[in-house]
């Protein structure tokens, strides 16, 4: 039996590198929700709840998440052996609803203790261990301006860091996005692929127009055309592009995932743990798609590294990831907050090794970036 006997959880902001402009949001820099948990032998486990532009994506913010742990969760982990993992957040589950974000930062540190515990790495405690040691990694060129996106792919390219670039669009008019599209695949095309997430911004009338154009200026995917839950309009579109669409926002874990292979309304599922509800439920999705004929994607929520390594152990066990992954978060921001920053080389990332999710925080970053710290703030 193990129990717990600490838990600590906090907001951590840390500035982005350059605005990142989405469609809901303009991001200057990224709130994570950190989550340290302790078991009785002094084993600490740690978790990520992040989401983006505060409740601008989805109905979960940076606070609600804290909330929902602190008051709501943390009291049913001091009744559970934590060592059971799965037990454990079904006990959970049965009185939390929703949540998704807070319970996977919650899954993710029981997760990390229980490696430890056992001496295997994350990726080990999910559908049989990991069948690669590396990730191809996407960059999302956001800059809001064509010219410095063209710059930065080019830039990422040299260095050998990203091939695959995904565009934000949605925000201006369809025609206007198009050109915008257009002039990156003419600068960049025929050395990357080039996707573009439209984060549900387009009607269905514009998807169809937009759709059909991105397919005509060489854009490789189209991620979240149209509102999440309209699958019906997803499932028309779906049958009648021949740019394949991505769901993102119409993903909620297995029982959604399974709604939308069932109506056939994308051809792509972009696997977020956070979204899903946690690592293992991101592994049921992963498994629906594969058994329904759908591509998956490993996306990502902009989590700092705490995130992006618990994702990068669920999407390493995926046995057929053909659009690769976007697990770039940390990248975006202007500190690590890791010790050992992770592993992003050759246009991927290396899964973490060591037991747990193979990571140690920089005690004093951590200190310096948290909202609830003592002195001046840097935001
Ligand atoms: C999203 O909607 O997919 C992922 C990459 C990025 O730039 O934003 C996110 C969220
Ligand atoms: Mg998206």
């Amino acid at each position: 039996m193990a129990t717990l006997s600490r838990a600590d959880t906090f907001i951590v902001d840390v500035p982005t590198i350059r605005p990142h402009v989405l469609a809901m949001a303009t991001m200057h820099a990224q709130s994570m929700v950190i989550v340290r948990l302790t078991d009785a032998d002094g084993i600490e486990g740690v978790g990520e709840g992040t989401t983006i532009g505060g409740l601008s994506y989805c109905p979960e913010s940076p606070e609600s998440i804290k909330s929902a742990i602190d008051t709501y969760i943390l009291p049913v982990l001091k009744t559970c052996d934590i060592a059971q993992v799965g037990a454990t957040m079904a006990k959970v589950s049965a009185s939390v609803r929703g949540n998704h974000f807070a319970k996977c930062a919650v899954e993710s540190a029981l997760l990390d203790i229980a490696g430890k515990r056992l001496g295997v790495p994350v990726s080990a405690l999910i559908s049989g261990g990991a069948r690669r040691d590396r990730l191809p990694v996407a960059w999302t060129l956001a800059s809001g301006d064509t010219g410095r996106d063209i710059a930065e792919g080019e830039e990422m390219l040299d260095r050998r860091r990203h091939r695959i670039f995904k565009l934000k669009i949605g925000k201006r008019a369809v025609r206007d996005d198009v050109a915008h599209v257009g002039a990156i695949c003419k600068a960049l095309g025929d050395r990357a692929s080039i996707r573009v997430d439209v984060n549900q911004n387009w009607s269905a009338t514009q998807a169809s127009l937009g759709m059909a154009m991105l397919h005509d200026v060489g854009c490789d995917l189209v991620e979240q055309p149209i509102a999440g839950d309209d699958i019906a309009a997803m499932a028309r579109l779906t049958a009648q592009q021949t740019i394949p669409l991505m769901a993102d926002e119409a993903l909620h874990g297995p029982r959604s995932a399974l709604r939308i292979a069932s109506a056939g309304a994308a051809d792509v599922l972009a696997l977020k743990i956070a979204q899903s509800g946690g690592l293992f439920a991101a592994a049921e999705v992963a498994a629906i798609a594969a058994a329904a004929g759908i591509g998956l994607y490993g996306g990502t929520m902009l989590e700092g590294s705490v995130g992006t390594a618990a994702s990068a152990h669920v999407f390493a066990t995926i046995p057929h990831l053909a659009w690769g992954t976007e697990l770039f978060g940390p990248l975006l921001q202007t500190e690590e907050i890791l010790r050992e920053p992770l592993d992003y080389r050759d246009f991927s990332l290396g899964v973490p090794e060591g037991p747990g999710l193979g990571i140690a925080f920089d005690e004093d970053k951590l200190a310096f970036f948290r909202r609830d710290r003592d002195g001046p703030r840097l935001h």
